[in-house]
């Protein structure tokens, strides 16, 4: 297993709002090496697939439907100890509790609508990055 990387998406809204630059500049700034990157978007069905850990959510509806409503930009990221150190840039789920600073702090306006995401463990890092790239689309 490996434990140097995790992976993330800006989402629709941070996309929408023109912040794809200015969060690959604070991720690659902040140490992490950019593994993998596409830019493209998730239908419906796609989007319920990948949150269907979260099926039983009383927000589940609304987070397909948000995460299936424009681009987003996929990335596999490598770093010493990355997904505690990715956490920790993009700050608390709900933005109003981000620390200052943070890539939900800057970016994002709501708790649905929180401008990235980011695995919460080795495991789902994997599984998330082989949902959206082949081995060849890895560098
Ligand atoms: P995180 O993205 O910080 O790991 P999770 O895994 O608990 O948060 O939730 C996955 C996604 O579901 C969040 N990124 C957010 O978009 C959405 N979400 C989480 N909690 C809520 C909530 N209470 N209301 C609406 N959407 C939520």
């Amino acid at each position: 297993m490996e434990t140097n990387r995790t992976f993330t998406m800006i989402k629709p809204d941070a996309v929408a709002n023109g912040h794809i630059g200015a969060i690959l500049d604070k991720i690659t700034k902040s140490g992490f090496k950019i593994v993998a990157l596409k830019y493209t978007a998730l239908s419906p069905q796609k989007a319920g697939e990948f949150y269907s850990v979260h099926k039983e959510r009383p927000f589940y509806n609304a987070l397909v439907e948000f995460m299936s409503s424009g681009p987003i930009v996929a990335a596999i990221l490598e770093k010493d100890n990355a997904i505690e150190d990715f956490r920790k840039l993009i700050g608390a789920t709900d933005p109003s509790k981000a620390e200052p600073g943070t890539i939900r702090n800057m970016f994002a306006k709501s708790i649905d609508a929180n401008a990235v995401h980011g695995s919460d463990s080795d495991e789902n890092a994997q599984i998330e990055g082989n949902f959206f790239f082949s081995a060849f689309e890895r560098f």
